[in-house]
């Protein structure tokens, strides 16, 4: 990326929907220019452009004086537009070839094309937005779920930049006592006592902690559930998968060992995406090779994953149900399937329950971990309705565990790492002030979580951060 090497002045042109056949496709021109390089190609000459007024035009081909298309023209003015500068919005018929030659045309004329993101870096260059609003607008594009779009469109808005802008008025307030003190130390003045600015840090620390906690929210909102599904050969994962997706997806068999490897698919549920893993069987001691890199995988993939499902068949003794199945588990995100229940008798079950309780009450020994019955679940695949049982659980599971739907969410890595730091060296400023430690230290740090907010929402970038941002973006964005 190098939107800013000599690009600032550009006028710059690109297709802003996806590139195909459709009902309409739409151009955007952006710069000091846009009004006359497009006023060049417009049949009607002379025509005054009004901000936010559309008119219907054709759009020639200067050389030829052929038409090319009849278009729809609509022109912003600078500081009233995405941008910040003139901007032209030309709606043509959806077509490849016509905004292909439109684009030609425009190029002709004085216009260069647009880098990937090179729009929205011109809004974030012109203070339309800042960086959390502008990687807002990625995410609103490629959301998976109305929850997700939601959230999204509230940071768009300015929510979360607003929460980041009241604590940031905080840590400068603190900062700036706390040089005052140093300039006032030698006259013997006291400018703030240091439990006024430790409980303001402390308020300000802990409202990090309340974003940071909004992460998991974020990306799940963002990326969605991913949903792995493990347990030995033959208990019925891909049979589950197959029920929960609606489709016959994964081979089923009642030969042990018939899923080899990883198969995903995504579903929309509740308005959340649902990614399911199907993984190959686990277990020890077999001889064939493939099977082993099979389950090397699952063991991978249940590493990886947001929630894991473990099967087990409720049919067998569950104790005679591998060691590994229970080995390397995140109980806190792991729910158990007690499944083929259409086998077994009503009064059965109770006594499963108990056992599956004992097996995890002697695996868990060093932490100690209350087992929630909520993470067990009877089911049999001969029922469509287990869809809605398995993944209404998984769904709220999540939502009683994690989720922070109602307030807005820290949903990229590089917000995070950043707020991250910032927290991090607030930490260090407060057991710096409790210890007394010399003012100038504490300043030094406190300017540096300071700078670690202010490089969140873009008030101070560098290329790597901008090339983080942007390099994302797609073109005509
Ligand atoms: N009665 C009954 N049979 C089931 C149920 N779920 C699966 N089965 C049967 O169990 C056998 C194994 O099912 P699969 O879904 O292939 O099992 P798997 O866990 O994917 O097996 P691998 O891929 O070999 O690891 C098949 O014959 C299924 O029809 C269930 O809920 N009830
Ligand atoms: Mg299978």
């Amino acid at each position: 990326m190098n939107f800013g090497e000599g690009r600032d002045h550009l006028t710059i042109c690109s297709v802003s929907t996806p590139m195909g056949y459709g009902g309409i496709s739409v151009i955007r021109v952006s710069g000091p220019k846009s009004f006359e390089i497009t006023q060049k190609s417009l049949k009607k000459k002379n025509r005054s452009f009004e901000s936010h007024k559309a008119f219907l035009d054709e759009f020639l081909n200067t050389q030829t004086e052929k038409s090319i298309d009849e278009v729809l023209v609509l022109p912003f003015e600078a500081g009233k537009s995405f941008t910040g500068e003139r901007v032209v919005e030309i709606s043509c018929h959806g077509s490849p070839v016509i905004c292909t030659a439109i684009l030609n045309e425009l190029c002709r004329n004085g216009c260069e094309l647009a880098i990937s993101g090179e729009f929205t870096y011109r809004a974030f260059m012109n203070d339309r937005l800042d960086l959390v609003q502008a990687e807002s607008i990625l995410s609103l594009i490629h959301s998976h779920s109305e929850l997700g779009s939601e959230l999204a469109l509230r940071q768009l808005k300015g929510e979360l930049s607003d929460k980041l802008t009241h604590i940031k008025d905080d840590v400068i307030w603190c900062l700036a006592h706390i040089e005052a003190g140093i300039d006032f130390s030698e006259q013997g003045i006291t400018v703030v006592e240091d439990t006024v600015l430790i409980s303001k840090l402390e308020n300000v620390q802990n409202s990090f902690k309340d974003l940071l906690d909004t992460y998991e929210t974020g990306r799940v909102l963002k990326d969605g559930i991913v949903l792995v599904l493990s347990g030995e050969p033959n208990v019925g994962k891909s049979s589950l998968m197959n029920v929960l997706l609606g489709n016959d997806r994964s081979i089923v068999s009642d030969i042990a060992g018939t899923t080899r490897d990883v198969i995903r698919e995504d579903i929309l549920f509740k308005n959340l995406k649902f990614t399911l893993v199907d993984t190959a069987g686990i277990r020890e001691n077999s001889n064939d090779p493939i099977e082993k890199i099979g389950v090397e995988r699952s063991i991978k993939e249940r590493q990886g994953s947001f929630i894991n499902l473990v099967i087990l068949d409720a049919t067998k003794p569950l104790k005679d149900q591998h060691e590994l199945i229970f080995k390397d588990l995140n109980l806190e995100r792991t729910l158990f399937i007690l499944n083929k229940v259409d086998l077994l008798q009503k009064d059965e079950l109770p006594a499963k329950q108990a056992e599956l309780k004992a097996i995890l009450g002697s695996i868990i020994d060093e932490k100690p971990y209350i087992f929630d019955d909520n993470s067990i679940l009877f089911t049999t695949c001969k029922r469509s309705e287990t869809k809605q049982q398995v993944l209404g659980r998984v769904y709220d599971y999540w939502i009683a565990k994690f989720a922070h739907i109602e307030s807005v969410s820290v949903s990229s890595a590089r917000q995070r790492e950043e707020l991250r730091q910032a927290y991090d060296l607030l930490e260090k400023v407060i057991a710096g002030l409790k210890s007394q430690l010399g003012s100038e230290f504490i300043a030094f740090d406190l300017k540096d979580s300071l700078m670690a907010l202010q490089r969140t929402v873009g008030e101070v970038y560098d290329d790597q951060i901008l090339d983080k941002v942007f390099k994302e973006f797609c073109l005509g964005k």
